[in-house]
């Protein structure tokens, strides 16, 4: 492994040699870059990088090639648009196991002035990313689901001609990583979803006259719901000048007026500007009445306009009294569904319209939340602040080893992952909880408490007004864990009547109630959401028989009549909305599974929906999930 590595290395290095010396196409030049996002909110100096790049795979793994199924061109690059996962559609074990590839992109500067500065941002790249423009190293970034951004120097840039863009990618991933990966003793690669390669999310360019809104909090405060609500709006200005300049930040929350000190920021530093607003009577978001307040902040350098900046945010309370939730004062009950960002033609690389359908499809099951493995796509986000879905939002450290959560370099870049989603995420009224893991060791030893400690912490610290959760292994052996005494909501993943579970313990799925009772009196002060519940279904067939839309059918039933008769229970989420690809071998529990697809979904993977959706829909429906 380490030889073919260093040998790709050394390929790498020379293909980049290559693509840099080749001369540039005119033709593709300057194409494909729009002003704006596919996301409401963000500064008004940023452009897409769309249109046509180019990709090839490795020349150091042409023998991985040959496992691929698109047919490359002569020259070994292929055109193709970002976002991109280069391995959608081939379930083959090399395709998830990872390789690298390589993307390229031609473009002009949408403005030549010499006095701009310009950054290049990425949404989301698996795994490790390393960024060359005109031949000049970048930069690099390591984990995907959360954005990252590099400044082109000026060095780098041609600022006339045509610029050259190279991004080696390598979705590789080690047992260290987020989600870890490894071999299963068959020697199959593991994971719990598709090791898509690739530019999963967008790329942009971002244009710095001087100044630039490197990050906005908009924190709302509700002490009850009908108390007034005071909101800090914090603006972090990084200044691109060299010499000090007079910063002004104006802006609106609402229709109300935010007012910022003028401060003078030096050369090369940072300046935070703080905006406070007290709203008497604020309308509340719920998922109910998803009422959404505009923020528009503007910057002067000098007295001069340099930059606009919007988003859209919402007002509500959260709190957890006597182990159950509230928002906005009121105990819920709520029901939703787990979901990944997957598509069966694209993989992870979702578009626009298919964002659209994965939300309108917990929409219409009757969701109020949503959950993921991983951060989700900035526009999921905005989607479900408009349409009204919280978010259980977690970082894919995912059933990371206890071996790995040993080492102090591991637990700190995990701290890491938690913190970033913090600060990506927070203005988004959807988000109600920051889940720091799924499925560590259901016996958490010190490393695990540690961990738990320090990231809900640090997550705290960067956002008081959010609990802190963990999603565990639904086990009634493991008892009572003091371990997790930091966290403010604990997650259930269980699946009683459907996995076996060590020594049998989930078989009966009448434990299901009992169990549910025992993990009330562990943790009687926090609140408790079932995160995870759900059988594979692909088949027609007896009600008895695992794996069938009959057996699904009854299960789900069941489940949520359990759940029903558990007041304190602040919610549960089936797992999951929709099928996806899982690993190749996959089986989840049904004796006749169609690997590597997880159909544990309440729809088939194109959507089609399976009987056990409208039992689903009709139980969400009809539950009273916000209260009264
Ligand atoms: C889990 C995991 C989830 C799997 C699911 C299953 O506990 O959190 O990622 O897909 O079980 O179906 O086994």
């Amino acid at each position: 492994m380490h030889n073919r590595r260093q040998l790709a290395r050394r390929c790498a290095f020379l293909a980049a040699f290559a693509l840099l010396a080749a001369p540039v196409a005119p033709s593709i030049a300057a194409d494909g870059i729009t002003r704006g996002g596919t996301t409401f909110e963000g500064a008004n100096t940023r452009y897409l990088l769309g249109g046509d790049w180019l990709f090839r795979l490795d020349p150091g793994d042409v023998g991985l090639a040959q496992n691929f199924q698109y047919q490359e061109a002569a020259d070994g690059w292929t055109p193709t648009t970002v976002p991109n996962a280069w391995n959608a559609g081939d379930d083959s074990p090399p395709s998830m196991t990872g390789t690298v590839g390589w993307y390229r992109k031609d473009f002009r500067l949408p403005d030549t002035r010499s006095t701009m500065d310009w950054i290049v941002r990425f949404e989301s790249v698996n795994y490790r990313a390393e960024i060359w423009l005109n031949g000049k190293r970048v930069g690099r970034h390591t984990g995907a689901f959360l954005p990252f951004e590099l400044r082109l120097t000026n060095r780098a840039l041609r600022r006339d001609g045509v610029n050259r863009l190279v991004v080696r990618v390598d979705n590789r991933r080690g047992p260290g990583d987020f989600p870890p990966s490894g071999f299963s003793s068959a020697g199959d690669p593991t994971g719990g979803w598709w090791n898509y390669g690739g530019l999963l999310r967008e790329v942009y360019l971002r244009r710095v006259d001087k100044l630039d809104i490197a990050n906005v909090l908009v924190r709302p405060r509700l002490t009850c719901a009908k108390c007034p609500a005071s909101v800090l709006t914090r603006v972090n200005v990084r200044s691109f000048a060299r010499r000090k300049t007079r910063v002004s930040v104006s802006g609106t929350f609402g229709d109300r007026r935010l007012r910022f000190k003028t401060k003078t920021v030096g050369g090369g530093r940072s300046g935070v500007f703080d905006a406070k607003v007290k709203l008497r009577r604020p309308r509340l978001w719920s998922p109910a009445h998803p009422r959404l307040y505009g923020v528009r902040l503007t910057v002067r350098a000098g007295g001069r306009k340099v930059q606009s900046y919007k988003l859209r945010t919402g007002v509500r309370s959260l709190k957890i009294t006597g182990g159950r939730l509230r928002l906005n004062g009121k105990l819920v009950h709520l029901r939703g569904t787990g979901l990944h960002e997957d598509d069966k033609q694209v993989g992870f690389a979702l578009d626009n319209a298919r964002r659209w359908a994965l939300v309108a499809q917990a929409k219409e099951l009757g969701a109020t939340v949503i959950r993921a493995h991983y951060p989700l796509h900035p526009q999921i986000h905005e989607l479900a602040d408009r349409r009204g879905l919280l978010v259980w939002s977690e970082v894919p450290v995912y059933n990371l080893k206890t071996s790995q959560l040993k080492r102090s370099v591991v637990r700190r870049l995990a701290v890491k992952q938690v913190e970033q989603n913090v600060i990506a995420n927070r203005n988004h009224p959807s988000v109600f909880v920051w889940s720091i893991a799924n499925e560590l060791s259901s016996r958490p030893g010190p490393a695990q408490h540690s961990y738990i400690r320090r990231s809900a912490k640090r997550a705290k610290r960067l956002d008081p007004t959010r609990p802190v959760g963990l999603a565990i292994n639904g086990y009634p052996a493991a008892g009572c864990r003091g371990q997790y005494g930091p966290l403010d909501i604990i997650g259930v993943n269980n699946y009683f009547g459907w996995y076996p579970g060590p020594n049998n313990q989930l078989l009966d799925r009448n434990g299901l109630g009992p169990y549910l009772d025992q993990v009330r009196k562990c943790y009687r002060r926090k609140a408790i959401i079932v995160t995870e519940f759900g059988a594979e279904a692909n088949r027609a067939g007896s009600v008895a028989e695992k794996g069938t839309f009959e057996f699904q059918q009854d299960f789900v039933r069941f489940h949520l009549a359990v759940y029903a008769s558990k007041p304190w229970l602040s919610g549960a989420l089936y797992w999951a909305l929709r099928e996806f690809r899982v690993r190749p071998g996959w089986a989840g529990g049904n004796p006749l599974p169609s690997p590597p697809f997880h159909t544990k979904g309440l729809l088939h993977f194109d959507g089609a929906k399976k009987p056990a959706w409208f039992d689903a829909q009709a139980n969400f429906k009809a539950t009273n999930q916000l209260g009264r």
